[in-house]
C-alpha cells in the first residue's frame, strides 16, 4: 500500500486494478474522494437550501455525520460535515443518497389489509389497521398461547424504537418470542465479547486505525462494507502493516501490505497455530496476562498441538505467508484486531472471535492507542439493538434469567417484576422451526427483509403459509416479505423522524426529521404508540411518549452497567459534542466534560466487567464445516457484499438513479479463470449456480479474486438465499451464510 506520511494532505488514489474489476466503473475510493463526478450531491438550483441541520448517516455502523441543507424545513441535500469527529467531511454514495430512498414511487403510504374474499392487499385507516391487528394477534394467543406470536425486528430503527417495540411485545402484549437480522449479523461478536469480557463491549475507537502499527483484518472488506473506516485506515500516519485475512482478493485484501488467503472457515485452526507460533517466539506479554486474565495456561497448552505445518496445511497457505504474519503481530507495538462478517458469519464463530481475542489478550494488544481486539458493526444501529432490543438481553444489556436484573429493569420501568419473562426469547433460527411446528402463528415483521436475506430462504418462503398472521412495518409494499404480509403499517424511513442510532465505535448520534412521510405512513416509534393504545397497555407506557423521552429512560436503565449514559443531558447535548461514546456516566461527567473528549477507548485500566475483574481465555477444538464440498458440489459458495452502492436487499439503494449506476444491474458470481476455463464459462455468459437447496442463474465474472474451488455471489440479489445452506454457531446461533457446498453449470445458449 502507498502512503500518504502526514494526516493532511490528500490521499493517495490507488491505481485501479484491472485483476480486480473488469466489469465496473469507480473504485470505492474515487466514488469517496470526486463524489461530484458521478452525480453525487448535486441539487437543482431552484432548490436552493435556506438552512442547515445535522444529522448521523442511516446506512452502516460507521455512523458518518451528515449536514442536512434545508428549505422550507424539508432536506433537499446531504453534504458530509466536516466537523463530525468519524467521518471528517467524507461519506461514502450511500450516505450521499440517503434521501433518494424516501422519494421512491413505491413508498407504500397508507396501511394495507388482505381482503380474505379477493386476496388483495386494500388500502385502510389506522383505525382499522390497528383493530386488524390487536383483533388477530390476540385471537392467535387465545387460540394457541400468549407465546405464539413473535417477532423479527432489526439494527435499523432507533433506539428509542427498538426499545419500545421489545418492552411492549414482552411487558405489555405478553410475549416472549422475538428476535431480529441482528441475529444475522452480531450475534457472534455480542455473544464473545460477553463470555470474554463479561459484556458485550466493543473496545475501540476509530483513532486507533490511525494510531495502529499493525492491523489485522479478518473476514473484513471494509473498503466496500465500511468505506470511511478504510479512509480512517489511510490516515494512518505509522505506515502500518496491514495484514488481510480474506479467501477472496477483495480491494481491501488489495490495499494490505499481506493478504493471507485462507481456505474458507480455516480460521480458527490457523488463529491458534499463529497462537502458538507467538508463544514459542516469546511474544506473549506475561505481565499482562498475568494481571488481568484468567485461563492463560489452560489455552497455552491446548494450542501447543496446532503446530505451524498443520495450520498451514489447513489454511492452505505458504508457510512463508504465515511465517511472516506471526512476525507482524509479535513485532507490533500497537497492534489491532478487526474483524467482521468472515468471522462472524460461520459455524464455529463465536470461538473463532475469541480466538483473536484471546490473541490479543496474550500480547497485551488491549486498552492503547492503535489496539484491541476490535467487531466492527453492520448496520446503523446494530450496537443500539444488543443493548437495548430487549431481544436477546434485557434491557441494558442485562439477563432474563436473572432475578435481580428483572427486578431492577421492573422498578426503573414502574411495572410489575412479573411481567418481565424470565427466560430468553428464541433465537431467529428457531423461531422459524417454530412456524415450521405450528407453535408460532402471528408474526410481525419490523424493517427487516427476511424472504430475501434469512438463509434457507426457500424454506423460510415454505412455511410462511403456516401464519394466520404476518405483519410487515416498512417503507415499501414492494419487499419480498412484504408481498407476503396479511397488513402492511406503512413506516417513515431515516430523514423522517427522530430518534438516536450507536455506531461501531460506541458513539450515540442523532437522526432527525427533515422530511415528511408520504401519506399517512408514520414513523415506527408513532406505530409502537398506537399499538399500545389498541392493545389496553397504555397506562404502562405512559412515561414513553416521545423518543426523547424513552431516551430518558434508556438513560435511567443504563444506570451503572458498564454501557451508562447517565451523563448524556439530552438530544441537544448529542448535537453539541459530535455524539457521545458509552459509557458517559453521570458521576464521571464533570471529568469528561474537561477532557477532549472525542474518542475514548475501553479497558485502558486492565479491568473488564467479569466477576473476576479479568478477561476469559476461551477456546474449543475446531469442526468440520457442515457441508463440505464433495465431487457432486465441488465449489465453496461464500456470499456477501458487492459494492459500496448496494445495500442488503436492495430495497432501499435501488431506489436511487445515480446508485444503480454504480452497481452491476444483474446478479453475477466471481468465478477462477481457471475453473471457467474448464467448465467452458465465458466472461459474462449465463451460468447456473445449483446447491442442494436450489439454483440461481446468474452471469458469470471471470476474475481471480477467487480462488479456484470457490465461487462468490454478492448477496444483493434476489434469489441468493435460496442457495446457502443452513448452519449455526451453536453459541450465537448466528447464519454461516459464507460456506456451503456448489456446483456451476455453463448455460450452452450463455
Ligand atoms: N455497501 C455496503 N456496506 C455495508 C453493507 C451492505 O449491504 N452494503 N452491510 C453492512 C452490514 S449489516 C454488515 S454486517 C457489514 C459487513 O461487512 P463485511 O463483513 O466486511 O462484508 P462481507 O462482504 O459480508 O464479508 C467480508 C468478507 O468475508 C470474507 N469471507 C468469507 N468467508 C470467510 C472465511 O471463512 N474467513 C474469512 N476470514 N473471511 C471470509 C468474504 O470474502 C468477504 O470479503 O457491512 C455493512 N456495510
Ligand atoms: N447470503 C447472505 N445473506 C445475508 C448476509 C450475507 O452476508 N450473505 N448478511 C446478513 C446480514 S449481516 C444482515 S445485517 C442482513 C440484512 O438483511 P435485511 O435486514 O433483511 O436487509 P435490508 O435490505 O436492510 O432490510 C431492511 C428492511 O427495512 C426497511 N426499512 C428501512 N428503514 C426502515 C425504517 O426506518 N422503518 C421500517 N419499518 N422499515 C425500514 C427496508 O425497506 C427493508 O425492507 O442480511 C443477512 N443476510
Ligand atoms: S460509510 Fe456508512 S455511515 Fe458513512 S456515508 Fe457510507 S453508508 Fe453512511
Ligand atoms: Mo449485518
Amino acid at each position: 500500500m502507498k502512503h500518504d506520511a502526514s494526516t493532511e494532505g490528500p490521499i493517495p488514489v490507488r491505481p485501479p486494478n484491472t485483476l480486480l474489476r473488469e466489469w465496473t466503473g469507480p473504485m470505492t475510493s474515487d466514488l469517496v474522494r470526486s463524489p461530484g463526478a458521478f452525480g453525487l450531491g448535486q441539487v437543482p438550483s431552484r432548490l436552493k437550501p435556506d438552512s442547515v441541520t445535522t444529522a448521523v448517516c442511516g446506512f452502516c455502523s460507521t455512523g458518518c455525520g451528515l449536514k442536512l441543507h434545508l428549505r422550507e424545513g424539508e432536506a433537499v441535500n446531504v453534504t458530509p460535515d466536516p466537523a463530525y469527529p468519524v467521518n471528517l467531511g467524507m461519506a461514502c454514495p450511500k450516505g450521499w443518497e440517503v434521501l433518494a430512498p424516501l422519494e421512491a414511487t413505491d413508498r407504500v403510504t397508507t396501511p394495507l389489509l388482505r381482503n380474505p374474499a379477493s386476496g388483495k392487499l386494500e388500502p385502510v385507516s389506522w383505525e382499522q389497521a390497528m383493530t386488524a391487528f390487536v383483533t388477530r394477534m390476540r385471537g392467535v394467543q387465545e387460540r394457541h398461547g400468549a407465546h405464539s406470536i413473535a417477532y423479527l425486528s432489526t439494527g435499523q430503527i432507533c433506539t428509542e424504537e427498538m426499545a419500545y417495540l421489545g418492552a411492549l411485545f414482552k411487558f405489555g402484549m405478553g410475549g416472549l418470542h422475538g428476535d431480529s437480522n441482528t441475529r444475522q449479523c452480531m450475534a457472534t461478536a455480542h455473544v464473545a465479547y460477553k463470555q470474554s469480557f463479561g459484556f458485550d463491549a466493543p473496545p475501540y475507537t476509530y483513532a486507533d486505525f490511525e494510531e495502529s502499527d499493525v492491523l489485522v483484518f479478518v473476514g473484513a472488506n471494509p473498503c466496500i462494507a465500511h468505506p470511511i473506516l478504510w479512509q480512517r485506515v489511510l490516515r494512518n500516519p505509522h505506515r502500518p502493516e496491514i495484514i488481510v485475512l480474506d479467501p477472496r482478493r477483495t480491494e481491501t485484501a488489495v490495499n494490505a501490505t499481506l493478504h493471507l488467503p485462507l481456505a474458507p472457515k480455516s480460521d480458527l485452526t490457523l488463529l491458534y497455530g499463529i497462537a502458538a507460533a507467538l508463544i514459542a517466539r516469546g511474544a506473549v506479554n506475561q505481565a499482562f496476562v498475568e494481571a488481568h486474565t484468567e485461563g492463560y495456561e489452560a489455552f497455552a497448552a491446548f494450542v501447543a498441538n496446532f503446530t505451524p505445518e498443520q495450520a498451514c496445511a489447513a489454511a492452505e497457505l505458504e508457510r512463508t505467508e504465515f511465517d511472516r504474519c506471526v512476525d507482524l503481530i509479535a513485532r507490533g507495538k500497537r497492534v489491532s484486531f478487526w474483524w467482521t462478517m468472515g468471522v462472524n458469519q460461520g459455524h464455529e464463530s463465536t470461538r473463532t472471535a475469541q480466538a483473536l481475542i484471546n490473541i490479543a489478550l496474550m500480547t497485551g494488544n488491549i486498552g492503547r492507542p492503535g489496539t484491541g481486539a476490535n467487531s466492527i458493526t453492520g448496520q446503523c444501529n446494530a450496537m443500539g439493538s444488543r443493548l437495548y432490543a430487549n431481544a436477546t438481553s434485557l434491557l441494558g444489556g442485562r439477563d432474563f434469567a436473572q432475578p435481580a436484573h428483572r427486578a431492577r429493569v421492573a422498578a426503573d420501568l414502574g411495572i410489575d417484576p412479573a411481567r418481565v419473562p424470565d427466560q430468553s426469547s428464541w433465537a431467529y433460527d428457531q423461531i422459524i422451526d417454530g412456524i415450521d411446528r405450528g407453535d408460532i402463528k402471528g408474526l410481525w415483521v419490523i424493517a427487516t427483509n427476511s424472504s430475501h436475506s434469512w438463509i434457507d430462504g426457500g424454506r423460510f418462503d415454505r412455511i410462511l403459509d403456516k401464519l394466520d398472521f404476518l405483519v410487515v412495518q416498512d417503507l415499501y409494499a414492494t419487499t419480498d416479505t412484504a408481498r407476503r404480509a396479511d397488513l402492511i403499517l406503512p413506516a417513515a424511513g431515516w430523514g423522517e423522524k427522530e430518534g438516536t442510532l450507536i455506531n461501531s465505535e460506541r458513539r450515540i448520534g442523532r437522526v432527525k426529521k427533515v422530511r415528511r412521510a408520504p401519506g399517512v405512513a408514520l414513523s415506527d416509534f408513532a406505530i409502537f404508540r398506537l399499538v399500545t393504545a389498541a392493545w389496553g397497555c397504555g397506562s404502562m407506557f405512559a412515561e414513553w411518549n416521545s423518543p426523547e423521552a424513552v431516551f430518558h429512560v434508556l438513560k435511567r436503565l443504563s444506570a451503572g452497567q458498564p454501557c451508562d449514559m447517565t451523563g448524556i443531558r439530552d438530544y441537544a447535548h448529542l448535537d453539541q459534542s459530535g455524539g457521545i461514546q458509552w459509557p458517559w456516566p453521570a458521576a464521571a461527567g464533570d471529568a469528561l466534560e474537561q477532557e477532549p473528549a472525542t474518542e475514548r477507548r475501553l479497558f485502558s485500566d486492565g479491568r473488564f466487567p467479569t466477576a473476576s475483574g479479568r478477561a476469559r481465555f476461551l477456546f474449543d477444538p475446531p469442526r468440520a464445516v457442515a457441508e463440505p464440498t464433495d465431487a457432486e458440489y465441488p465449489f465453496v459458495l461464500m456470499t456477501g457484499r458487492g459494492s459500496s452502492a448496494q445495500w442488503h436487499t436492495n430495497t432501499r439503494t435501488g431506489k436511487s438513479d445515480i446508485l444503480r449506476r454504480l452497481y452491476p444491474a444483474e446478479a453475477y458470481v466471481e468465478i477462477h479463470p481457471a475453473d471457467a476455463a474448464r467448465l467452458g464459462i465465458r466472461p459474462h455468459a449465463k451460468v447456473v449456480v445449483r446447491t442442494r437447496r436450489g439454483s440461481l442463474e446468474v452471469n458469470a465474472f471471470v476474475t481471480p479474486t477467487v480462488r479456484e474451488g470457490q465461487v462468490f455471489l454478492p448477496m444483493h440479489y434476489d434469489g441468493v438465499n435460496r442457495l446457502t445452506a443452513p448452519a449455526f454457531d451453536p453459541h450465537s446461533r448466528q447464519p454461516s451464510y459464507k460456506h456451503c457446498a456448489a456446483v456451476l453449470e455453463a448455460r450452452l445458449n450463455g
